[in-house]
């Protein structure tokens, strides 16, 4: 049984909340064919460079997820979860991230938040990491806790031996923190992970990590969600999501993040 008052303080207080057990065998199916159907269904997906021949595969942002995904948000628990996390009603996907790792040991997630790709800021975000290959806190994704509060650093471009090198040229955020080559000085946070479990974080939280070994698979799931205290913010480069064009020309900075095309996750709809 999970104590949300609790769960909720802690995701409020380090950005990051691990719930044991949150997803049943049928959704965790569920959510396996959907991340089957982003595999099928590739957006923008590609390989991100590895130094050897293994496998980093994502893929993001697919403007017809609904298709392959509606039903199985709408039967899944995750939207209740962050109503219940936030302490607030309204609850909206905002979009689906899938990885695929194998094949040796692929490179290390460099650390990165995903605000800094995103036009959202506020409160009242989530990403629900949801693993299908048991992993053990060691290779899980890593999260430095409260660095939700601190600084908005630029994104990592994931370039090949330089984790932090910067992918908005134009941004004044600052470069990203050399976090793997002085890990003694931040406090990081990991857990083991067996499909059930999900870990959620807030889009601003800083995190890395979940590297695969020779012999190793990891199909993971990621579902980005909003809420009502979430707000218009846009960075470098990034006006609006590539799923939801656009967004820009509506909204100034500071306004609520809203648009139609989202799908509204909670309350329920009454059937
Ligand atoms: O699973 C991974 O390796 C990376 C996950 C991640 O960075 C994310 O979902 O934002």
């Amino acid at each position: 049984m999970i104590d949300w008052d609790a769960a909720r303080t802690r995701f409020s207080d380090d950005g990051v909340v691990f719930l044991p057990q949150v997803l049943d065998s049928a959704q965790m199916a569920a959510a396996l064919e959907a991340w089957r159907w982003s595999l099928a269904h590739p957006a923008i997906g590609g390989k991100v460079a590895q130094a050897n021949d293994s496998t980093f595969y994502q893929d993001l942002y697919n403007p017809r997820v609904l298709e392959g995904y509606r039903p199985m948000l709408e039967a899944s628990p995750l939207a209740e979860i962050c109503a219940r996390l936030w302490g607030t009603d309204s609850v909206w996907f905002m979009y689906e991230q899938v990885f695929l790792k194998e094949g040796g040991e692929t490179r290390r997630t460099p650390w990165h938040q995903d605000g800094s790709y995103l036009p959202i800021g506020g409160m009242d975000t989530a990403v629900a990491w949801i693993t299908f290959d048991p992993v053990s806190a060691e290779d899980s994704l890593e999260f430095v806790p409260g660095s939700h509060r601190g600084t908005m650093y630029n994104g990592s471009s994931f370039a090949l031996g330089d984790d932090t090198a910067p992918l908005f040229k134009d941004s004044e955020a600052p470069r990203l923190p050399d976090i793997e080559a002085d890990r003694g000085a931040w406090e990081i946070v990991s857990w083991p992970v067996t499909p059930g479990d999900v870990v959620v974080f807030d889009v601003a939280t800083l995190h890395g990590g979940a590297a695969t070994h020779i012999g190793q698979r990891r199909r993971t799931l990621t579902l980005r969600f909003f809420g009502e205290r979430a707000v218009y913010a846009p960075k470098a480069n990034r006006t609006s999501l590539p799923n939801v064009p656009g967004m820009g020309e509506r909204l100034a900075p500071g306004d609520p993040f809203r648009d139609a095309r989202f799908l509204q996750l909670w309350p329920k709809a009454s059937a």
